[in-house]
């Protein structure tokens, strides 16, 4: 009886969330008219208003200033010591893919003060390819058969095959093995090494936690010879996407960032306030980002930092990012004016992206610029067409 009753009520509870999550999404604005007036925190002007000219000012006072906010208020900490790295190679394959490639299926355990975490790390290197090469990251969000190793099962979320071809290496990790993607269970990861964080309003959770596990997979590419460790481009998609910008921006071996339509919190200016809003994202998914980004549900403008200043830190290192045409959740138009508002920070290093004021029609790639850009047509997801762009934004920027 009394089973019966909680099932009832947990069922009960479930139904007021889904219908919560429904009423949210359905009360977004997809209506460009209705963005209301905001102004965008100036990324060149410290906080104590000094306005930053040069690139040493910007490296020195100012970037500084900005990875500092986005800790304290969005992301949280990320903390970089640990005790140890191994790694072991629990399978290696010369001959895979009809021996284009060679597959090495990596265990690296990070311990900090007897706490281990342990990242299965798949990769594949092309095997024609002489000396290090450069490598695509993916922190893969979706199921582990979308990165098969033995390619029975062959996905475009993580299409190996086209990027072996094309000269790159490819690899992957799962998310769950940083921070399991859950409000209850996110804890049994990386933050078993930092508990302080647990407790920290400013503390790391998953976003966070999945942006560390691609900084340690960047420690162990700088082991591996056949890999160029200052040729590594972290992708993410979606939340994914989210944790790739972060760990590009934290990290700056990362050597270009790929965010495929990471939308609020991700690459799209959270002041517009189009599709989903900080509100939604801190109350469907609790367990993503610091404790105090909730300050901020239903206060945009009071956010001492918005999402051009996220791109910004990653500079002068060339960033692609994407959306969908039907993705209006990810907000398309709020991620290219996050490009777009970022593009300063890249002209004190001489480099000038070819953004025009607006964003560019469907399947119009940009590739030819330190900032990348398309919308693809079609749903939320990450495919091949998104890969065939990254690879040939890569063939720019990397190979040279
Ligand atoms: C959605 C969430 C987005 C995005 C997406 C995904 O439910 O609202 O921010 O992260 O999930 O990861 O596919």
């Amino acid at each position: 009886m009394l089973f019966l009753s909680r099932f009832a009520f947990s069922f009960f509870l479930f139904l007021v969330l889904i219908q919560v999550q429904a009423q949210n999404a359905a009360q977004a604005n997809y209506d460009e008219s209705k963005v209301p007036p905001y102004t965008l925190p100036d990324v060149l002007k410290t906080t104590k208003s000094k306005k930053v000219q040069t690139k040493t000012e910007w490296e020195t006072i100012r970037r500084p200033e900005i990875i500092k906010l986005f800790e304290e208020n969005v992301y949280g900490q990320m903390p970089k010591s640990y005790d140890r790295l191994t790694y072991s190679i629990k399978n290696k394959n010369a001959d895979a893919m009809a021996g284009k490639a060679t597959l090495k299926e990596v265990t690296i355990e990070v311990v900090k003060n007897n706490n281990p975490v342990k990242i299965n790390l798949v990769l594949f290197v092309p095997n024609r390819q002489k000396g290090p090469v450069p490598v695509f990251l993916l922190i893969n969000n979706r199921g582990k058969d979308n990165t098969d190793p033995t390619r029975a099962k062959k996905s475009d979320f993580w299409p190996a095959e086209m990027v072996i071809d094309s000269g790159y290496a490819i690899a992957a990790f799962h998310v769950s093995d940083l921070a399991p993607d859950d409000t209850a269970t996110y804890v049994n990861g990386v933050l078993q090494l930092y508990p302080e964080q647990l407790t920290a309003n400013d503390g790391m959770k998953a976003i966070g936690a999945w942006a560390w596990g691609a900084c340690r997979v960047l420690d162990y590419f700088e082991k591996d010879t056949t890999i160029d460790a200052k040729k590594v481009a972290v992708v993410g998609h979606s939340r994914g996407g989210k944790a790739s910008l972060w760990a590009a921006a934290e990290d700056q071996r990362f050597a270009m960032c790929m965010t495929n339509c990471s939308g609020n919190t991700g690459a799209a200016l959270a002041r517009r306030q189009f599709g989903e809003r900080i509100n939604r994202i801190n109350t469907v998914f609790p367990h993503w980002f610091a404790t105090n980004y909730k300050k901020f549900n239903h206060k945009e403008n009071v956010l001492p930092v918005d999402q051009h200043m996220l791109i910004a830190a990653i500079a002068p290192r060339p960033l692609y990012a994407t959306n969908a045409s039907k993705d209006l959740w990810a907000d398309p138009t709020g991620t290219y004016l996050a490009l777009k508002n970022a593009e300063k920070v890249y002209g004190l290093y001489g480099l000038t992206s070819n953004l025009n004021a607006n964003p560019p029609a469907i399947n119009q790639p940009i590739i030819n610029s330190i900032l990348g850009y398309h919308n693809r047509e079609g749903e939320h997801n990450l495919t091949a067409y998104d890969w065939s762009n990254f690879i040939k934004f890569a063939n720019v920027h990397l190979k040279k």
